[in-house]
Parts: C-alpha cells; structure tokens; sequence
C-alpha cells in the first residue's frame, strides 16, 4: 500500500481544534500520514473572554522542521496555516520555489473564528501583502474566507456570490491557479452555506444546507487540509474540493462544545458517516 504524504506549515492551536491539530486530524480521517512545521503556538485566556495570544516560534526552528520534512523525507502536497510574519511567509514561499512543490494549498489565515474577534490578533497588513506577493502565485488553490478575499483581492466588504466571483478572478489574476471563495455559514440572506471555486475559467457554485451552530472553530483549516489531503492522493482540484466541502459540512453537523465559548467541528464524523453509509 502506498502512503501518501502531508506537510502543514501552520500554528499550533492549544484548544485542539484549528492549526495543525485540525490539520493534523484531518490527514489522518481521510488516509494521509500527515507532517507539521510550527509557526507558531495560540494559547487561549481562560480568565479573559478566551482571548488568543500567538507566541511566535524561531525562524531558524521553522527552518530546521521544514528540512526535516522536505529535503529529509519529502511530502506529496502541502498547506499553510496561521503564519505570523513577513519573515515566516518569506520562508514558506522559498521553500515552496526551491523545492518545487506543486500541490500547495495556501489558506489565508487571518482570524480565528469563535472567540471575540475584537480580542483576536488579526494578520498585520504587511502579512496581508507578503501573502499576495509570495505566496498566492505559488498556489495550486487558495482559500479565504470572504473577510481574507476582500483583504486579498483588495476589494470592500463581500456580500454576495457576485462580489464571491469578482474576488476569486482577482486572487486567479493575483497568480492562485484556483481559487475557493468560501462564504460558509457567513453569507447572508440565504440558508445555503455556499462556496465558489474558480479555475481561471469558470465558476462552480458549490452549496451545501447551512448548518445553525457557533461551534465551527477551526473550520476553514479543516476544509483546507480536506483539500490537501485529497491533492496528496493525486486527485483532481475540483475533486479535492468536493470531498473537502462534505468532509466540513458532516464536521460542522457534529460539532460540540469544549466550554462556552466556540467549540471544534468534528473530525471524525466523515468517516463515520462513510462507515454508516456502506
Ligand atoms: O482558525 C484559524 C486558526 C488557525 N491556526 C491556529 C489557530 C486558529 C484559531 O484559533 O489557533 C493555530
């Protein structure tokens, strides 16, 4: 049997249920062996509306993981996470170019979902910048969240599956060869939690019910690693995409509680549910 083989370059989320747990977890639930590279380390603030801190970690640390799992071993597709800094994107986009890596996914990140996001440490403008300029022509596919879109595509606030459009052509002109506009349960004025996925010529709408729940932290790393570890398979992009969108929406179904504030989806339940169809 032939193992195929994962990268993240992302944070770890203390809570378990975003960063490269939430990576991690998902190579693991769909049959990939999956390998991190830190970032950096989210703690969360127990005595302080569940405020995030990021403590970023060395460079040179990063650098030794990604030698670790690049040159030492080799990976069949990848993805990035919660970076934190110009320097670190820079690294991340060098190891892409010098290494020539083909199936990378980069997902944005810029926020985390769940807790107050007044209290959150948003991606500074420069990481903003760092990210179009290094990092989405490298991109097999990118995957924003319609905050991280308009951040991206520098456009304003998107509303709707138009604005959804406009901002995937632009992150494609940007250099993304695809790119997943993911409105999510986030969109407005429609019980559909609708995604667009756009190839640089055409549009795929992809909606699934939207489920009523604040438990969807870590989300869009899930989704992400869904479509990394599909990628690491060798299927398709469009194929990748679809599994990923059911492997989240049956996540998201099952989600749960830790404590008040937002609880993790469900990594498990796409397997369970395979288990159970059969
Ligand atoms: O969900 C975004 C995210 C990504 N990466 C890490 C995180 C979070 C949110 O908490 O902690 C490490």
């Amino acid at each position: 049997m032939k193992h195929f083989k994962a990268m993240t370059i992302a944070g770890s989320d203390t809570s378990g249920g975003a960063g490269m747990q939430a990576d991690l977890k998902t190579f693991q639930e769909l049959g990939v062996y999956g390998m991190t590279a830190l970032t950096c380390v989210v703690t969360m603030d127990p005595f302080h509306h569940w405020a995030h801190s990021v403590t970023m970690l060395d460079v040179d640390l990063l650098k030794k993981q990604l030698a670790t799992i690049v040159n030492g071993i080799g990976v069949d597709a990848m993805k990035t996470g919660m970076l934190g800094s110009p320097e670190v994107i820079q690294t991340a986009a060098d190891t892409i170019r010098n290494n020539k890596l083909k199936s990378v996914v980069i997902d944005p990140v810029m926020i985390c979902k769940g807790a107050e996001e007044e209290l959150q440490p948003e991606l500074q403008p420069e990481n903003t910048a760092a990210i179009r300029e290094l990092l989405l022509p490298q991109a097999l596919i990118t995957t924003p969240n319609l905050y991280e879109a308009a951040k991206l595509a520098g456009t304003s606030v998107i509303t709707n599956v138009d604005g959804m459009k406009k901002a995937a052509a632009r992150l494609v002109a940007l250099g993304a060869k695809n790119a997943l506009v993911k409105g999510g349960s986030r969109l407005k004025d429609t019980d559909q939690a609708i995604d667009v996925l756009y190839d640089g010529k055409n549009f795929d709408v992809i909606a699934r019910e939207k489920i009523d729940t604040p438990n969807i932290h870590g989300a869009g790393c899930t989704y992400a690693a869904a479509i990394t570890a599909e990628l690491a398979k060798g299927n398709s992009v469009p194929d990748a995409v679809h599994v990923a969108k059911d492997f989240v929406t049956a996540g998201i179904r099952a989600s749960f509680p830790l404590n008040q504030y937002a609880g993790p989806t469900d990594h498990s339940a796409y397997k369970r549910q395979l288990i159970a169809n059969k």
